[in-house]
């Protein structure tokens, strides 16, 4: 069964409790318990992780490769400027991947306009608030079906 991966980056955890007016009021969980849905509904396997950690997304990463993941979809927040790391994990299991971002990077300010993950992504899905995860999830599910 194919197995799509959602991954979280660094501080995703406090959506809906700050910021709303920039990332939405829509919680994780619910975002989560959205794709999950989406996901089970075309009768694939659903993961998903979120961490403040690096070294914790790298490990994820890794291990989606001996977890037959067929999938990334990733959020990698504030790493998606700094993480060659993440970048590197990615590029080394092989596993396609779409970057997805609740905000448009490209409307904020200039050093959110690079992010180390697009050019090697299959897709970017940007500036939609948690309807950027249904869409990249949608467009997921559709890859993995053709
Ligand atoms: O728009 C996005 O999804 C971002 O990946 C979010 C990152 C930001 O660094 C990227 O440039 C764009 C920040 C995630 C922080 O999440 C928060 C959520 C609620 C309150 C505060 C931060």
């Amino acid at each position: 069964m194919a197995h799509i991966l959602l991954l979280h980056g660094p501080n995703l955890n406090l959506l809906g409790q700050r910021e709303p007016e920039v990332y939405g009021s829509d919680t994780l969980d619910s975002i989560n318990m959205a794709a999950k849905k989406q996901v089970e509904a075309a009768n694939l396997r659903f993961s998903s992780l979120q961490s403040n950690s690096e070294a914790e997304l790298i490990n994820a990463i890794q291990h989606a490769k001996t977890d037959n993941v067929s999938l990334i979809v990733i959020n990698p927040a504030a790493f998606t400027h700094t993480s060659v790391a993440l970048r590197d994990a990615l590029l080394a299991v092989d596993i396609p991947f779409i970057e997805v971002h609740l905000s448009n990077p490209h409307r904020r300010e200039a050093f959110r306009r690079h992010s180390y993950f697009s050019d090697v992504a299959l897709a970017v899905v940007a500036g939609f608030g948690a309807d950027s995860y249904r869409y990249a999830i949608d467009a997921a599910i559709k890859t993995l079906q053709h």
